[in-house]
């Protein structure tokens, strides 16, 4: 049986950073970052999507040790995923958005919980696909008491696609 593809598909990601990376700033970091999450996320689908930005948010930290800088955050909507969700795609993207924390300076040998980083790149959902997994839970199970997660993701919801 087929099943079409539908806008419950979506998929969104969260973009974090409160320290500095080799590009700069916090913002500078995420405005880095964007297009090549966009190109990581185009590779992993090999297929054309839609990605919805939301703007760049400066956020008071939420938890982790005190006096720890403030963040920017922001989101990211994938639509038009054509692939039904799954266990081994959404590690593969894991994989990814984990390789570009690297690139820009993340090492979480060396970081406290909820401590400050470079780049902080959360998987939020893959439409309603519900994954329990050592290295990942879908969706993100503190999405919904996060302001710093649900402002930029509903203006996210509310922009227009580019492609
Ligand atoms: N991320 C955390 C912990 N606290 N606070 C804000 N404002 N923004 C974040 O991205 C954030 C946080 C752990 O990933
Ligand atoms: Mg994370
Ligand atoms: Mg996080």
């Amino acid at each position: 049986m087929s099943v079409a593809p539908t806008a419950g598909n979506d998929l969104g990601v969260a973009l974090g950073a409160n320290r500095s990376s080799a590009v700069g700033s916090p913002r500078a970091t995420l405005l880095a970052v964007r297009p090549l999450l966009e190109e990581q996320v185009q590779v992993w689908s090999s297929q054309a999507l839609g990605f919805r930005w939301s703007e760049l948010h400066d956020t008071t930290p939420v938890g982790g040790p005190p006096d720890q800088p403030c963040y920017c955050n922001a989101v990211l909507l994938v639509e038009g995923l054509k692939a039904p969700p799954g266990e081994a795609a959404a590690l593969q993207l894991l994989d990814a958005l984990q390789g570009l924390e690297q690139q820009f300076g993340r090492d979480r040998s060396l970081e406290q919980r909820w401590g400050p980083r470079s780049l902080d790149l959360d998987l939020l959902f893959w439409g309603e696909f519900r994954l329990e997994h050592p290295r990942l839970l879908l969706p993100h199970p503190r999405l919904h008491l996060r302001t710093f997660v649900l402002a930029p993701l509903l203006e996210a919801m509310q922009g227009s696609a580019s492609r």
